[in-house]
């Protein structure tokens, strides 16, 4: 009676990239570049996940392997034009002579964010935003200097007990389990969304000496609540931004890492952690602020800058927001 005939109708990422591009009838993925763009994202998710396992010394340098994995896949996909690494200290602009040759997308990403958590067995991930390239540009820094809210696509995929990668290209949010046997993304989440106000917040506390008195009373507000018979949010802090981001996807609730005295913007990093997980937060039905701002509409002036981060439920981000008033 519990037998369940095997799935015959196996939903792949890139088949389902293609039919929600179709759906939108957007030029970029009913051409098919989205899609192949995206087959190259998921191939390197697939070998950083072959490669997580390995113990020691090895490990920390793993950032530095899965760096130079995505920026060859990506080039190598003949769809990129420009490139940005957190571990590279300027963009990579694709020639014309590249193989496959140039193409009109930008990729800015975190090859392996949280990678310090690697040796005790924390989940860590890959993080990345795409834009497309403006109109007759052949990829210029100005290409990625843009509001988060220009990204067509936006995703990260977090390594753990099983490889997962969500993603948005603007129509919802989608969840996908890795499948090791054939070696694909299959559909295990569709059209994730995240509930108006969760009960569970997540900030790294021990620096709460360098937070702002907002920050510092929205906190007080949910573990000491005024309203007669209310009780405290619960305190889950992973401190590896993709679980962190994941848990709360799944779970709901909000996410802070406040800018601070020992931190003038925060320590993340505005286009390729903060866009892409503000985007996501956003196409979930929830909200993603600097405090006073949208972070989708803010434009950085260099591509490693940092911001201020508070995402999440609607209801719980719109409460901490009215302390910044
Ligand atoms: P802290 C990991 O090093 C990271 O970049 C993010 O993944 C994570 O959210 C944050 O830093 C954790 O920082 O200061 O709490 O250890």
């Amino acid at each position: 009676e519990d037998y369940s005939p095997p799935s015959t109708d196996i939903i792949t990422l890139t088949r389902h990239v293609l039919t929600e591009g179709f759906k939108q009838r957007k030029e970029s993925a009913a051409s098919g570049d989205l899609t192949i763009l995206l087959a190259s994202l998921q191939t390197t998710c697939i070998g950083a996940a072959g490669n997580t396992n390995v113990q020691g010394e090895d490990q920390k340098k793993l950032d530095v392997l899965s760096n130079e994995i995505m920026i060859n896949a990506l080039k190598a996909s003949g769809k990129t034009a420009v490139l940005v690494s957190e571990e590279n200290d300027e963009a990579i602009f694709v020639g014309e002579k590249q193989e496959g040759g140039r193409g009109k997308y930008c990729v800015v990403f975190d090859p392996l964010d949280g990678s310090s958590n690697i040796d005790a067995g924390v989940n860590i991930g890959t993080i990345f935003g795409i834009y497309l390239v403006k109109e007759g540009s052949k990829g210029t820094l100005e290409d990625v200097l843009r509001p988060g809210r220009e990204m067509v696509a936006a995703g990260y995929c977090m390594y753990g007990s099983s490889a997962n990668m969500v993603l948005t290209t603007g129509n919802g949010v989608n969840g996908y389990t890795l499948d090791n046997q054939i070696g694909e993304f299959i559909l295990t989440h569709p059209n994730i969304r995240m509930k108006n106000r969760g009960k569970i917040y997540s900030c790294n506390e021990g620096n709460s000496m360098y937070y702002s008195e907002p920050v510092l009373k929205y906190l007080d507000s949910i573990k000491y609540p005024k309203k007669e018979g209310a009780k405290p949010y619960a305190a889950r802090y992973i401190g590896s931004m993709v679980a962190d981001v994941h848990r709360q996807l799944l779970y709901s609730g909000i996410f802070l890492y406040p800018s601070g005295a020992n931190a003038k913007d925060g320590k993340l990093r505005m286009l390729y952690e903060a866009f892409p997980m503000a985007f996501i937060t956003e196409q979930a039905g929830g909200l993603a602020t600097n405090g006073t701002e949208r972070i989708l509409d803010l434009t950085p002036k260099s591509i490693h800058q940092r911001c201020p981060v508070f995402l999440g439920s609607k209801d719980d981000v719109e409460d901490l927001m009215k302390f910044f008033k």
